[in-house]
């Protein structure tokens, strides 16, 4: 054993001669066996040191007296203690592309930093009878980050790398009875950190589960189930000789390696659930195995499973918790898959390693599709072109094929699997050839990933990470790639299937377009078409609680962080859905309800289309509801029944013959029985149509009062404005003046960054829209109105916005004062910047708190993120309308509003809308100061209700690491219009 001698020329030996493992007996599959196990999980002695030379002299000898060693509760990473107060053995730290540590050059030598966190562990543990008599002993540990060195009673068992994969260590010989007391070197740094460089959070120890297993003489130590279905259900498991098979269910009995035909089985798919409970034996040991009957295949340009095509409606997934980090108990994990189920995600890439094998045994049992991913990426290679990645470089080869080969043959019996990925961003050379030549002829029932194959040479699959929807257009239609795209569409790639493996960065507001996306690569509509769906970026926000709000990269003092980029999921770290989530849901959801209000009437308003690829509809209830401002009129039911997979169903409610308020349609598809994920009831789909009547109801009627004007200004209705024609009182409230807004806090989708392709936030800044001057250019009366025009523009622009304010004096039709306004703005000179808004802002009392609105929602809306929402009547307080985003930024807009009410003990504002709806977004503090705070904690209300209204707001897309928005979308200067009715309360 190379690092044998105690040596620290031995240890660094080891640490970076490039050899995957020393010691571990070769990888098998994890099997739920009667089998004797100990799980080692608990409270372990440790001390941290600064260098693996350091670890304190004879650690590892069982007599060693540890008493200055502290607890350590195992499996955990060891700077997730307490990482934002004294942090006892150091602070996680987040990088992106870059490595923590300097990168050799490719003619050196592999080195890693002398300083090199090392946790010396040590546990005691006894074992009896049933541990000893066994034929042998292993040692398994499911994931060490990155370097282990393992002794048992003082006898070196040898070393492994490899983080996120499983090494069983051979311990019969050094195993005794009674008490043993193993030790256990743990090194953050080592070569396999380069072969580790993804996008999160960078810590170490061992963060998963450890545990002793009792190998009987005569047992199962692998096993290999084929278990396919092409009409019949065709069962094979490679175990050992005579092993009998058992699956009560199906009244089978057989033997390892003998293929059976089971005509009475069913198939398994992500969309209908069954497994079958099936037992191997021998007459030592029973394995528990959970078998799914399904096929893979990569037809052509198309990958179906059992003879249909699937979709993927997919997430990435990371393992993540904000206080525990990667090491996820169980709990943690159903919560994942309950929430991804609940909205709509039937697939998981898991980015960008293998997670804790309990997670697949989930998987299996949830129901979704899971691209299995190695533990494998050398993303910061790409910063000298790539020179010297691993993947092209002969001396890694060993390693590579390693981590292959373990991910394989740990979780080669999932049913969940339907392909296995090589790994992400390390470039293409022999290495990822090579993998991929072994997995070929391991497991040719699945296919192969690599997004990084652009000379589409090797694996089965073309996929690519976040396209504009031109390329995906381009794609699917066939025809060359618009720009510098990876590749033009003349080589093999014509032919193999496609998707994205990741598109729509969920970082901070957004992703916005998802539904562009959807129309392009995911509709049934193209059904034998290769387009094949994606996964979002990403699942969860690796936020880090600090107790008082979430930390992200360059919290912790790091020399080189990426920021809040680890901030980029559908869930907030705490697993709250997201706005971006619910929107995933009303979009890739496969139950689609669609309302056209205006055919309603003829028959044919509702249309439901079933987009899966397999089950019919059976499993929910389509039910409506008539809705009057809030008042349920009618309720009903849609005979939609049991709708097969990609077919539509068409059908209509009955309407009252006239409708004198605006009033909603609202179609739910709710679950009719109980679900592992959801309970009777859930809503699957849901979606609205509003009824307005025709014409439109006057909210107001003109009053007798004219405009008066005094020494200090005007007063009109129940209005004030100062001299220069501001609105300065309502009522016996006190405003902040109504000013033209053209800003947003910039969204994580409008911040330069490495990957943003934009400049949005910059430019908005650079054009001042956060800092606009207003300037009266001229106050007067017209015909009983007040007419104020004001010039908007920043210190150093010349171009400008010109606003003209039209106020009037109105009675409401309930006979309550108020005043009207029809403002119309008018852009000057030349606007290149996006703008966030267009719209205005108005400083009300802090006391008005209370809101209720007529429009979308409850939920966030913005333009191109607004299927989530319903028309419909809500009521919430101001505090309910933030959406906490890691990084404070722009957040809570609610669109179409036909009516909103703010107010609070003493006095508010009513607002209607006449002819244009506006949307609406209300802070306790300015958008400058969401800007300007860097964590939620930063964000103090500061004595003012801040309404904004917009005439138009800009779209969210996902430019974070992505396209910038269709260009259709994008918020550039125009003229626009707002005609409101604002009346005391
Ligand atoms: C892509 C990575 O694969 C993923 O791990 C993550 O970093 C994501 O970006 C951004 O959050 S790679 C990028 C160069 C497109």
């Amino acid at each position: 054993m190379v690092a044998n001698d105690d040596t620290a020329q031995g240890l660094h030996d080891a640490l970076t001669n490039l050899i995957p493992w020393d010691g571990p007996v070769a990888p098998r599959a994890h099997l739920h066996t009667d089998a004797p196990a100990l799980d080692l999980s608990g409270t372990w002695r440790f001390q941290l040191v600064d260098s693996p030379h350091d670890a304190p002299a004879g650690f590892t000898d069982p007599q060693f007296d540890d008493s200055d060693f502290v607890d350590l509760v195992v499996p955990s990473s060891w700077q997730m203690v307490d990482p934002a107060g004294n942090a006892p053995f150091g602070r996680p730290a987040y990088l992106n592309i870059n490595y923590p540590i300097p990168v050799p050059a490719s003619d050196e030598d592999i080195v890693v930093p002398n300083e090199n966190p090392t946790g010396c562990y040590r546990h005691t543990f006894e074992v009896g009878q049933d541990f000893t008599s066994a034929e042998r002993v292993l040692l398994r540990f499911e994931g060490v980050d990155s370097f282990a060195r393992v002794w048992l009673n003082g006898i070196e068992l040898g070393w492994t790398k490899g983080s996120r994969l499983t090494s069983e260590f051979d311990v019969t010989s050094q195993l005794r009875p009674g008490r043993n007391v193993l030790a256990v070197a743990v090194s953050q740094w080592s070569d396999g950190t380069f072969l580790e460089d993804q996008d999160m959070w960078r810590m170490s120890g061992i963060f998963r589960e450890v545990t002793l297993l009792a190998r009987p003489y005569g047992g199962i130590d692998d096993l290999f189930v084929h278990a396919s279905w092409d009409g019949d259900a065709k069962l094979l498991i490679d175990g050992p000789e005579g092993a009998t098979v058992t699956i009560p269910e199906l009244e089978l009995t057989t033997t390892c390696n003998t293929e059976v035909t089971i005509p009475a089985a069913q198939p398994w798919t992500a969309e209908t659930l069954r497994l079958y409970d099936a037992t191997v034996s021998t007459d030592t040991e029973t394995v528990a195995v959970r078998i799914g009957f399904r096929t893979v295949a990569v037809d052509g340009d198309v990958i179906t499973v059992n003879g249909e095509k699937i979709i993927f409606r997919g997430v990435n997934r990371h393992e993540w918790h904000p206080r525990t980090g990667r090491t996820l108990d169980e709990k943690t994990m159903r919560t994942d898959l309950e929430l991804m189920k609940r909205h709509g995600v039937n697939a998981i890439r898991t980015s960008h390693y293998p997670p804790n094998a309990r997670f697949l045994d989930l998987c299996d049992e949830y129901d979704v599709w899971v691209l299995l991913e190695c533990d494998l990426e050398t993303h910061g290679f790409e910063w000298g072109g790539w020179d010297g990645s691993p993947t092209g470089d002969r001396r890694w080869y060993d390693c590579l094929l390693n981590r292959i080969q373990r991910t394989v043959e740990r979780d080669k019996n999932h049913p969940a699997i339907i392909g296995w990925s090589m790994g992400n961003e390390s470039h293409c050379g022999e290495g990822i050839r090579l993998m991929n030549d072994w997995v070929k002829e391991r497991d040719p029932s699945r296919f192969t990933h690599y997004e990084g194959d652009y000379a589409h040479a090797i694996v089965d699959v073309w996929t690519v990470m976040y396209p504009s929807m031109e390329w995906v257009e381009a794609v699917r239609d066939r025809t060359v790639m618009p720009g510098a795209g990876p590749a033009p569409q003349t080589g093999r790639e014509r032919e193999l299937p496609f998707f994205m493996c990741e598109f729509a960065h969920a970082m901070g507001n957004g992703p916005g377009e998802l539904s562009a996306y959807e129309e392009r690569c995911f509709d049934p509509h193209f059904h034998r078409d290769r387009m094949h769906g994606g996964f979002v970026w990403e699942w969860i926000d690796h936020g880090i609680d600090t107790g008082r709000g979430y930390a992200y990269g360059g919290d912790f003092g790091e020399v080189l962080h990426d920021s809040n980029f680890v901030c980029d999921g559908l869930v907030m770290p705490d697993r709250t859905p997201s706005p971006g989530l619910l929107e995933f849901a009303a979009t890739m959801g496969a139950v689609r309800i669609e309302v056209d209000s205006e055919q309603l009437r003829d028959g044919t308003g509702i249309t439901v289309t079933n987009r899966r690829d397999f089950s019919d509809l059976s499993d929910l209830e389509f039910t409506w509801q008539l809705v009057d401002d809030g008042e349920y009129v009618q309720a009903g039911v849609l005979a939609v029944g049991a709708l097969a997979a990609h077919h539509t169903w068409t059908g209509t409610v009955p309407l009252p013959d006239e409708i004198s308020d605006p009033m909603v349609v609202v179609v739910e598809a709710k679950l009719t029985a109980d679900t592992l994920w959801a309970s009777a009831g859930h809503v699957v789909a849901r979606t609205s149509a509003l009824l307005v009547p025709e014409p439109l109801p006057q909210p107001c009627l003109p009053a007798s009062s004219q405009p008066r004007r005094d020494s200090s200004g005007w007063s009109l209705g129940p209005a004030r404005f100062d001299r220069r024609g501001r609105l300065v009182t309502w009522g016996t409230a006190s405003l902040v003046a109504a000013v033209l807004d053209l800003f947003r806090a910039p969204i994580d989708n409008d911040r330069a960054s490495a990957l943003a392709r934009n400049n949005i936030g910059d430019a908005a800044l650079a054009a001042g829209l956060d800092r606009l001057v207003h300037t009266t250019t001229s106050v007067h009366e017209d015909s009983g109105d007040l007419v104020v025009v004001t010039r908007s523009a920043a210190a150093a622009a010349r171009n400008s916005m010109t606003t003209t304010w039209r106020w009037r004096a109105v009675q409401t039709d309930d006979g309550r004062e108020g005043i009207h306004l029809d403002l119309h703005t008018d852009p000057h000179g030349h606007w290149p910047t996006m703008l966030g808004r267009i719209g205005v802002t108005i400083g009300l009392p802090a006391q008005w708190t209370t809101v209720s609105w007529f429009g979308l929602g409850p939920t966030e809306n913005y333009p191109d993120s607004q299927h989530a929402a319903i028309w419909g009547r809500w009521d919430c307080d101001v505090a309910d309308l933030q959406t906490p985003y890691v990084m404070p930024q722009e957040n809570g807009l609610r669109q179409g509003i036909h009516e909103l009410t703010i107010g609070g003990s003493s006095g508010g504002m009513r607002i209607t809308a006449d002819g244009s709806w506006p949307a609406f977004a209300i802070r306790p503090w300015t958008s400058q100061a969401l800007m300007n705070a860097a964590h939620t904690w930063e964000l103090e209300p500061d004595g003012h209700t801040w309404l904004t209204l917009d005439a138009i707001s800009a779209p969210l897309g996902s430019t974070s690491c992505g396209p910038m928005p269709i260009m259709s979308h994008r918020l550039y200067a125009q003229p626009v219009d707002l005609s409101l009715t604002l009346s005391l309360v």
